[in-house]
C-alpha cells in the first residue's frame, strides 16, 4: 500500500530503483525493505545523536539505532575518533593486533561468565559457532531454540525464527534441507513444561538450549518470572549447554547484559551489535573448559578473514569504555526516558481507543497492536500487522523512524532527549487520530 507522505521521497525512490536493479529487493538485509509496513524505504545519508536524515533531507528521530548497536547514538565522537585513529594505521592485517586483546579484556570484565572469548564478524557467526561448540563439547546432536527467537541466518537456526523470517511470514527458509534442521527442536517461549518434555523425549541427546534472555525478535518479550532460572536448572541437570544469545541484550539491558540483570550464569554467551560500535563484530565465549575446544587449541573449527578487525575492535573499545565509565548515569537515564516514551505512547493509544499493549526491558521495547498480553510467539502473532503498518507510516511521515516490522524491538539511546520523547508522544497522538480517519 503506497504511503501517503507530506514529505519529499523522490531521492529515496530513485535510489531504491537503482538499488533494486542490482541488489535483491534493493536491500542487503530483508527487514530494511519495508515489505511488512508498506511505503517507500528511506535511504539514510547521515546520522547524528538520536536523529537521522534521508536522501531527501527529511529528518527523523531514530528508534532503530542500526537495530541495536548505537546505544550512544549516531556518530558518537569517541567512537568516530577511535575508528579514524585505527584507520590511519591500516584497515586489516590478517594477523593479531593489540586491539583484539583490549576488547577481549573489556568484554570478559563485563561478563564474568565468560573466561575466554572469540571475536567474529556478525551475530550469525557468533551463534553458529556457539552451537557447533556446544555440539563438540557434549558430543550430542540436538539443539533447542524457541519460536519467534532469531539467532541469525545459519541453517540449523532458521526454524520458526523471528525477525525478518517472522516479518516475511516464511516458516524457515528455502534452501535449507530437512536433514539440516532435523536436530533442531523449536519450542514455545516462556513454557518450561515444553522444555522438560523435550529433555525427556530426547534424553541425553540435547547439546544445548539457545535463548534470547530478553527476546527482541518477535518484538520485545521478556522471560516470565523464574523461566531463565528454570532453563538454567534443567540444562545443568541434563548436562546440556545453556547459551544466552545476547547479541541484542548485551550491554543494552545492563552493562553486563541480561545475565547481569537476571543474575544467571549461562555456559556460553553470544554478543554482537553494541560491542562493535556500529562496525561488524560478533563474539562467543564462556568457560575456559568449553572454549579450549576451539581451534587452534582444540578440534572445533571456526575462522574468519576479518575476525578481530582493528577498526571494529577500536570502535568496540571506545563504545564499551564510554558505557563502562558512565554506566551509573547512562542506564538509569535510559530506563527513565524509555519508560516515559513507552507509557506515553501507550496512553495516547488508550485515549484514541486503539488496542495496544507494550513490552519493555530497559531501552528495548515494542508496542503491539493487540490487546495482549504478549508473552510468546502465539500471542505476538495475534497482532494486527496492518494496523502496525499504518502506525509506522503515520509516524514516519511525521518524522519518527521506528523499526519497519511489528516483530522487531525498538531502541532508545543515550543521545535521545526528553524533547525527542515528548515530540514522539505528540506525533503518536496524531498518528492514532490519522489511523482512525
Ligand atoms: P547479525 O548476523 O545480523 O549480526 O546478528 C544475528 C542476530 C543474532 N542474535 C540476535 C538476538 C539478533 O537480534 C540478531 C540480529 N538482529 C536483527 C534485528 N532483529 C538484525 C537486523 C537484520 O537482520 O538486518
Amino acid at each position: 500500500m503506497p504511503s501517503t507522505t507530506s514529505r519529499k521521497i523522490e531521492q529515496s525512490r530513485r535510489l531504491q530503483q537503482r538499488a533494486e536493479s542490482m541488489i535483491p529487493g534493493g536491500v542487503n538485509s530483508p527487514v530494511r525493505a519495508f515489505g511488512a509496513v508498506g511505503g517507500d524505504p528511506r535511504f539514510i545519508v547521515r546520522g547524528k545523536g538520536s536523529h537521522i536524515w534521508d536522501a531527501d533531507e527529511n529528518e527523523f528521530i531514530d528508534y532503530v539505532g542500526s537495530w541495536g548497536p548505537l546505544i550512544l547514538g549516531h556518530a558518537a565522537p569517541d567512537v568516530l575518533d577511535a575508528i579514524v585513529g585505527a584507520a590511519c594505521n591500516g584497515t586489516s592485517f590478517g594477523a593479531s593486533t593489540p586491539s583484539e586483546a583490549d576488547l577481549a579484556e573489556m568484554v570478559l570484565a563485563a561478563v564474568p561468565s565468560m573466561q575466554r572469548v572469540r571475536f567474529v564478524s556478525s551475530g550469525t557467526e557468533a551463534t553458529m559457532s556457539a552451537i557447533r561448540l556446544a555440539r563438540a563439547y557434549t558430543k550430542r546432536k540436538y539443539i533447542v531454540k524457541f519460536e519467534g527467537c532469531y539467532h541469525g541466518h545459519s541453517d540449523s537456526l532458521l526454524v520458526k525464527a523471528g525477525s525478518g523470517v517472522a516479518t516475511l511470514g516464511i516458516p524457515g527458509s528455502a534452501g535449507v534441507p530437512e536433514e539440516f534442521i532435523q536436530f533442531t527442536v523449536a519450542l514455545p517461549f516462556n513454557d518450561i513444561k515444553a522444555v522438560e518434555y523435550a529433555f525427556q523425549k530426547f534424553k541425553h541427546q540435547i547439546a544445548c538450549v539457545i535463548v534470547e534472555p530478553v527476546v527482541g525478535n518477535m518484538g520485545c518479550v521478556p522471560a516470565a518470572d523464574d523461566y531463565l532460572v528454570a532453563l538454567r536448572l534443567i540444562t545443568e541437570r541434563e548436562k546440556s549447554v545453556l547459551i544466552f544469545d545476547e547479541v541484542m541484550t548485551g550491554f543494552r539491558v545492563a552493562f553486563g547484559g541480561a545475565q547481569e540483570l537476571y543474575n544467571i550464569r549461562p555456559d556460553l554467551t553470544t554478543l554482537g551489535k553494541i560491542i562493535g560500535g556500529g562496525l561488524p563484530v560478533g563474539a562467543y565465549g564462556g568457560s575456559s573448559e568449553i572454549m579450549n575446544l576451539v581451534a587452534p587449541l582444540g578440534p572445533m573449527y571456526q575462522a574468519g578473514t576479518l575476525s578481530g578487525n582493528p577498526l571494529a575492535m577500536a570502535a568496540g573499545c571506545a563504545m564499551l569504555k564510554h558505557l563502562r565509565d558512565e554506566k551509573q548515569e547512562i542506564y538509569p537515564r535510559l530506563e527513565k526516558l524509555s519508560g516515559e516514551l513507552v507509557e506515553g505512547v501507550a496512553a495516547a493509544a488508550k485515549d484514541s481507543g486503539v488496542p495496544l499493549c507494550h513490552n519493555r526491558v530497559g531501552s528495548m521495547f515494542t508496542w503491539y497492536f493487540t490487546p495482549g498480553p504478549v508473552t510468546d510467539w502465539e500471542s505476538a502473532s495475534k497482532s494486527n500487522t496492518e494496523a502496525f503498518g499504518r502506525f509506522f507510516r503515520a509516524m514516519l511521515d511525521r518524522g519518527v523512524y521506528l523499526p519497519p516490522s511489528q516483530y522487531e524491538a525498538a531502541f532508545l539511546g543515550s543521545t535521545h532527549t526528553a524533547e525527542d520523547v515528548q515530540s514522539t508522544i505528540a506525533v503518536a497522538k496524531q498518528a492514532f487520530a490519522a489511523m482512525k480517519g
